[in-house]
């Protein structure tokens, strides 16, 4: 399959590109370095250096001889979006510079992804609506317009569903109201602009399905964790970015670096938020299973990307024993919440159509706990206590 992922060069969107391209499809990756600048506007580094996105293809062509193709543009210009489709592209890196052709699928990352980013002020928030949903907007118009049988496989998230006080479906729920029965969208109440924003993006898709019979799958994914992929252990310069800031690093992320600088875990509130996590290596086998099943024409095809369920202060518990296993004075503290969410609450999401599909889950166990320490103890001597936490309230 020739795939193309926008936000090719995120947490998420590098390690896919390579995942994809090992499996030997033809994969080409376009971004705007939307996180790279935001890290230098917001004054947050990440654990290690990585180099340029066409730096990276060109180390993982050296390596494998595989091709992934580099495209530099804002996603959020609706020409750049449907130069993908037309071919009048230009590659910032390519081994072959001819157009690779229409894609069969488009896997779309290329968001603003940090619900405290959103909700900076009122500036972050707008650059959070109008990129998101300009960018899913400018995609859903290219396919309808241009190629419109291409399975547009977006990242969701299941913050999307919030959390209320019955059981989470996979998207949808069967309703019977006075008598009468229908199938709708799971309810939604999203807990940031982020998180809204992403709900406003599964609309727009539901709309470009019942009007013009796209096919696309949504991934609703959960807080995802970890640093190296298969792909990585060839060469520590593949690395994925890593952010350990409170706006782009991710709890048990965040929670590693700072046991291995001796900075108290954050634990927000009473720690009783619950949510679906998964590893950085399932995000990649759901992608993959969802490409090699893709949704039929006129479907919204929703599956709950998460593999377990934990609390925030299970996460602390289990850094902090892994923590001290390997020397360090690990303090868990609790914060006043700088966000506005139940602390105790019901959660209980299904997950089980990617399962269904053969995704064969990690879980966050002592042993994968471990290696990430590894990796972050390595780079101690560049972490910035100043950046773990700042407190963006909500
Ligand atoms: N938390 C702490 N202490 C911290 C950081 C986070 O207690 O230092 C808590 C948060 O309050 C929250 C939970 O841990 O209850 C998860 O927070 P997070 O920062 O790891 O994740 P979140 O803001 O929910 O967003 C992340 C990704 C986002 C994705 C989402 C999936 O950044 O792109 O969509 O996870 S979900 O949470 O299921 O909506």
């Amino acid at each position: 399959m020739h795939i193309v992922i926008l936000g090719g060069d995120g947490y998420l969107g590098w390690p896919t590109a390579m995942y994809l391209s090992r499996k030997g499809h033809q994969v080409t990756v376009v971004d705007n370095y939307f996180r790279r600048e935001s890290c230098r506007e917001l004054d947050v580094a990440m654990l290690y250096d990585v180099p340029s996105l066409p730096e990276r293809a060109r180390i993982w062509h050296e390596l494998t001889g595989l091709e992934i193709k580099v495209v530099l543009a804002d996603l959020a210009q609706p020409e750049n979006v449907r130069n993908l489709f037309s071919g009048d592209v230009s590659y910032d890196w390519a081994v072959n510079e001819n157009f690779t052709g229409v894609p069969e699928a488009v896997v779309h990352y290329a968001e603003q992804p940090s619900a405290p980013y959103s909700l900076i002020d009122h500036n972050h928030a707008n650059t959070t609506i109008t990129n998101n949903l300009l960018v899913t907007n400018n995609l859903m118009f290219a396919v309808k317009d241009m190629a419109p049988d291409v399975h547009i496989v977006k990242l969701g998230t299941m913050g999307e569903y919030g959390t209320p006080n019955i059981d989470i479906e996979e998207g949808w729920i069967d309703i019977s109201h006075k008598g009468r029965e229908d199938k709708f969208l799971f309810p939604r109440q999203a807990g940031s602009i982020y998180h809204t924003s992403k709900i406003m993006d599964t609309d727009l898709l539901w709309f470009g399905v019942r009007m013009w019979d796209l096919k696309v799958t949504d991934l609703m994914q959960g807080p995802v964790y970890g640093v190296d992929t298969d792909e990585s252990l060839l060469d520590p310069r593949l690395r994925t970015i890593f952010n350990y800031d409170e706006v782009f690093g991710t709890v048990v992320n965040r929670f590693i670096v700072q046991a291995v600088v001796g900075y108290p875990l954050t634990v927000y509130g009473k720690g009783g938020q619950t949510r679906g996590y998964l590893n950085i290596k399932d995000t990649l086998q759901c992608v993959h299973k969802a490409l090699e099943t893709p949704a039929e024409a006129g479907e919204l095809r929703i599956f709950n990307q998460i593999m377990e369920t934990l609390s925030v202060n299970q996460i602390a518990d289990l850094i902090a024993t892994v923590g001290k296993t390997r020397g360090h004075a690990v303090e868990v503290k609790q914060l006043e919440n700088p966000r506005k969410e139940a602390e105790e609450h019901y959660y209980n999401p299904v997950y089980q159509g990617l399962l269904d599909l053969g995704v064969i889950p990690h879980y966050l166990t002592e042993k994968v706990v471990r290696e990430m320490f590894e990796v972050v103890e390595k780079h101690k001597s560049t972490i910035r206590k100043a950046i773990i936490f700042k407190g963006i309230k909500w």
